[in-house]
């Protein structure tokens, strides 16, 4: 069927609800977020039937994790480990409008996904596997864990799908490179921002143009390259042939995210068979609107929405 697999960590998310440093602010929302997962509601969202695996501590925080992606309509399988908590990470929002991420990750449960989590027969007849970077950064085990997914995918005909997100928080660039590089070379389709392209692709940012790092990126193995470039729209490289499309203008709230519902919404017009120009103009619209309220998924459109947008409206700058 057109079901889509994804794993990777996911967070208890505990956001600060003023601007300011954390040093003074007072109270902080607990919510959840984790890259693969926020992929997973925007799949979900547009129609996309989906499964997310993890690993969560056996503790309220993973109820929480559970409760909120299962209230999504997503295939949960979450493995609940009683050998470590569930990993938190902390937002501030500082003054000036940026948004600063603290992680405490560090050996939590997300970070023990292991291969033998992964249900092989499930990987192997879904439509499409969806993993991040930031899954290998997170230890041994995970990155076992993704390598052999992509690997069970490939051995199927899968559709292997991989959002390079580089976090600089989690590992340095040197480490990074070359691990993000091995994976990159085994997609079918590879997202990334075009500082990460740089990274994967060895070159300088500066020293290319996103139609060039794009051109790189494809040279590593996939057919596929989508270059994110937040404000500043997207394009990808589809079998030789490039695409462009502009950002939709919004009121920027939280754009912790935003690659994320392009991600999901560029995936679920993939297997539902959209030629390019369709995964990019939804991609975008779901991108925009995904910053338009706090939260790292929150505000991911549901197909409703999308074909409810009109272009006019208070989200509009
Ligand atoms: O893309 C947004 C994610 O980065 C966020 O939800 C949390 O997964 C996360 C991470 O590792 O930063």
């Amino acid at each position: 069927g057109a079901r889509i697999v994804t794993l990777g960590e996911t967070m208890g998310l505990l956001a600060a609800t003023t601007v300011g440093h954390l040093q003074h602010v007072p109270h902080m929302a607990l919510g959840i977020g984790g890259a693969e997962s926020n992929v997973a509601v925007a799949l979900a969202r547009l129609g996309t039937p989906v499964t997310w695996i993890g690993r969560v501590g056996a503790d309220s925080v993973g109820d929480r994790v559970v409760r909120e992606l299962t209230a999504e309509g997503i295939d949960v399988r979450a493995v609940r480990d009683s050998g470590a908590p569930t990993g938190l990470m902390l937002k501030e929002r500082l003054p000036g409008g940026a948004v600063r991420v603290w992680y405490y990750r560090a050996g939590a449960a997300g970070s023990r996904l292991a291969p033998e989590d992964i249900d092989a027969r499930l990987v192997g007849g879904v439509r499409l596997l969806h993993v991040t970077g930031i899954t290998p950064a997170l230890g041994e085990s995970a990155a076992a864990a993704v390598s052999y997914a992509v690997d069970v995918a490939r051995a199927h005909g899968v559709t292997v799908s991989v959002d390079v997100n580089y976090r600089s928080a989690l590992w340095p660039p040197e480490r990074a490179a070359p691990a993000l590089r091995d994976l990159v070379a085994r997609a079918d389709l590879v997202f990334a921002g075009d500082d990460e392209a740089a990274l994967v692709t060895g070159c300088e940012p500066t020293a290319r143009t996103p139609d060039e790092l794009a051109a790189a990126l494809t040279a590593l193995g996939p057919a596929t390259a989508v270059i994110k470039l937040g404000a500043e729209g997207a394009l990808a490289l589809v079998d030789g042939a490039l695409h462009h499309r502009a950002a939709v203008p919004v009121r920027v709230v939280d754009p912790v995210g935003a690659g994320d519902a392009f991600v999901g919404a560029y995936l679920s017009e993939l297997v539902a068979g959209a030629d390019v120009k369709q995964r990019l103009d939804t991609a975008a619209l779901a991108g925009a609107l995904l910053c338009t309220v706090p939260g790292d998924w929150e505000g991911m459109p549901t197909r409703a929405a999308l074909d409810g947008w009109t272009g006019v409206s208070d989200v509009l700058r």
